[in-house]
């Protein structure tokens, strides 16, 4: 519920219309009014049905609403997630229930256009706006909230949480540097476990936020908010989570070589009695906390004999990068596509360092306040090569929202979620190239061919290690939502998934009291999560799209488009669309394809895949994924 369309934290809202345009009249009334009848209808007359303009004029006055309640409620999100404190909550929870009651209000409103024979648009937009609240709230006095206090409550939680080890305090970040950095299994479990512990007492608000949220859902006409959530694809719900099987399945076999490559190393660097040579992966080992990137511990993985010349870490470090000259470099490959340079507000009014003397949200995200021109960003951004990398992840998602400034309201937003998050990822993916780094200046001399495997081997820590990740979140949500589980089996069936998906146990027995999946932000902070599973695999239909388009023959993961208009003009034709089309529309504009495919990240890492399998030749692979 916190945002509404583009949902939360990591794209924050939308507005737009200008709010001159907002009707004075209520809403329900705000249509032309029909020619009064010549005599009064029997008193057990059914009511007069609808007429297709009295559905657009009800579309129309929604959005003016809703443009005007959201952009009020993304300036109080922003004061709140820039400054935690019990008045800025106490803000956020009245902005955002007064958001979620009148856009269920509206959603339920809408129903009564069903069966009105509206033109394609409008039917679309009434379709969205009943998929617009990530968390509805039922239609009840006090509902709306109740969500939104424990929604705020949750959020807070996440983002203050801190815990000590060895008479130190650690947060977030500081906890997550120690594992990316640590090889000292004792250390890394401390952190592991010392985060953890904070999402515990999240437990039971988490339960009541399911119960509420799935009761919004309902009134709405969804089974449950799992399949509100699964419903925002253009496709059946069911036929939806079947699609994401099909591409796990494309992908999973590649990620299992990957796995078995890994495990075998932190075998031989830890020990059988620290990482045995079978079965899952200790979850603390791998650099990350929540496993779901590698990248952290190549030095442990990094193959004998084969250097690679550079870290992308230390070259900005050595060039003396800091967070705005990382952001200004971001701007300048969007730039160079051909796309407008940000406006001066952004570098006024965006987060780009975690303030010294107050709380905040550090988790990263980019917003759209006014759905006009009023974009940010909001991280703690240190200087590092994942963090160089993110930029260009959230600058993606300003860049969207700008190029769909000018459809209406309902129709500012991704294709689908995956798409919003897939631009920056595919831009990243040039913008870590050497041809790339050394073009900018970063690097002195482009490595020959000779370092492919460990650059492949480097991303592939990255966005192969993701997949399973990128999909068990929202499988365990989905089983939340539909009660497949209760609170008690909460945390032991995340672990069954952790071991299913990704093939990981936790460093040791957890306790009872534990709720692991809310030491993640997106479960803390209601963020479905499919979106970056989708994205991991569309992104690379982008690179190879576009790669083609810029007459690229040489290997996918060499290619950069920087500097090449002809494809920042075929994205831009896909990105102002926004989400006026089925997104298979808008993936055929950019790409020519018309479904998600997995066949693109399988190529780009081909060679990658083929030497792992030498690598794991006489290896016995893979764990117990029963469950
Ligand atoms: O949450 C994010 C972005 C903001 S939308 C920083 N990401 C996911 C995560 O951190 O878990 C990007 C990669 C996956
Ligand atoms: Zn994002």
């Amino acid at each position: 519920m916190k945002h509404l369309l583009v949902s939360t934290a990591c794209i924050a809202l939308l507005t737009g219309c200008a709010t001159t345009s907002v009707p004075k009249a209520p809403l329900a009334e705000a249509t032309p009014v029909p020619a009064a009848p010549a005599a009064p209808p029997p008193a057990d007359a059914a009511p007069a049905k609808p007429t297709p303009a009295e559905a657009k004029a009800f579309v129309d006055a929604a959005e003016a609403k809703l443009a005007e309640l959201g952009e009020y409620d993304a300036h109080v999100q922003w004061v709140g997630a820039t400054y935690i404190t019990y008045d800025t909550e106490w803000l956020q929870t009245r902005a955002d229930a007064a958001l979620n009651e009148e856009t269920v209000k509206l959603a339920m409103a809408a129903a009564k256009y069903n069966d009105v024979d509206v033109d394609p648009v409008t039917r679309r937009k009434l379709n969205l706006l009943r998929l617009s609240q990530t968390l509805p709230a039922a239609d009840r006095p006090g509902a709306a909230n109740e969500l939104a206090a424990i929604s705020t409550k949750l959020n807070s939680i996440y983002s203050t949480g801190k815990f000590n080890y060895a008479g130190k305090t650690y947060n977030l970040d500081d906890a997550s540097r120690t594992m990316a950095s640590s090889r000292d299994p004792k250390v890394t479990r401390a952190m592991w476990e010392g985060w953890m512990a904070v999402a515990a007492p999240m437990k039971s608000d988490y339960a009541k936020l399911a119960q509420l949220s799935n009761e919004g859902s309902r009134g709405l006409g969804f089974k449950d908010t799992g399949a509100l959530w699964r419903s925002g694809y253009d496709m059946d719900p069911e036929a939806f989570a079947a699609e994401t099987d099909r591409l796990w399945n494309q992908v999973a076999p590649f990620y299992k070589n990957l796995h078995c490559y890994t495990r075998r190393k932190l075998n031989e660097k830890y020990g059988d009695s620290v990482q045995p040579k079978f079965g899952p992966i200790r979850a603390d080992l791998l650099g990350n906390m929540w496993a779901q990137d590698w990248t952290n511990i190549y030095d442990v993985v990094a193959p004998k004999g084969i250097k690679s010349s550079y870290s992308l870490d230390k070259l900005l470090v050595q060039k003396k990068y800091d967070p705005i000259r990382m952001m200004k470099t971001g701007e300048s490959f969007y730039t160079s596509l051909g796309f407008e340079a940000l406006p001066q507000t952004f570098w006024e009014r965006s987060q780009f360092t975690r303030p010294r003397d107050r709380e905040v949200v550090c988790h990263a995200s980019a917003w759209d306040i006014d759905n006009i021109s009023d974009l940010r960003v909001k991280m703690c951004t240190e200087v590092n090569g994942e963090d160089f990398y993110t930029v260009h992840h959230e600058l993606g998602h300003n860049f969207y929202q700008r190029a769909y400034k000018d459809q209406p309201f309902l129709f500012k937003n991704g294709a689908n979620d995956g798409f919003h998050e897939a631009i920056g990822d595919f831009i990243g993916l040039s913008s870590v190239t050497p041809t790339y780094l050394n073009q900018i200046g970063l690097l002195s001399t482009v490595p020959s061919d000779s370092e492919d495997i460990p650059y492949l081997l480097k991303m592939a820590l990255q966005k192969i290690a993701f997949l399973p990740f990128g999909l068990e979140i929202d499988r365990w949500r989905w089983e939340v939502f539909n009660g497949h589980i209760t609170e008690a089996q909460y945390n032991s069936r995340w672990w069954e998934l952790v071991k299913k998906y990704q093939g990981l146990e936790a460093p040791g027995i957890r306790p009872s009291s534990a709720f692991d999946p809310g030491g993640k932000y997106h479960v803390a902070a209601s963020v479905p999560y499919t979106r970056y599973f989708l994205a991991d695999i569309l992104q690379f239909q982008f690179q190879r799209a576009a790669c083609q388009q810029a007459g690229w023959t040489g290997p996918l993961h060499r290619c950069s488009v920087y500097n090449q208009k002809a494809v920042g003009q075929k994205l831009n034709a896909m990105l102002e669309m926004g989400q006026s089309k089925p997104w298979p529309d808008a993936l055929q504009a950019f790409t020519g394809q018309r479904d998600m495919d997995a066949s693109a990240i399988l190529d780009y890492f081909a060679p990658l895949n083929a030497w792992l399998e030498e690598q794991n030749k006489g290896q016995t692979c893979g764990w117990d994924d029963s469950i």
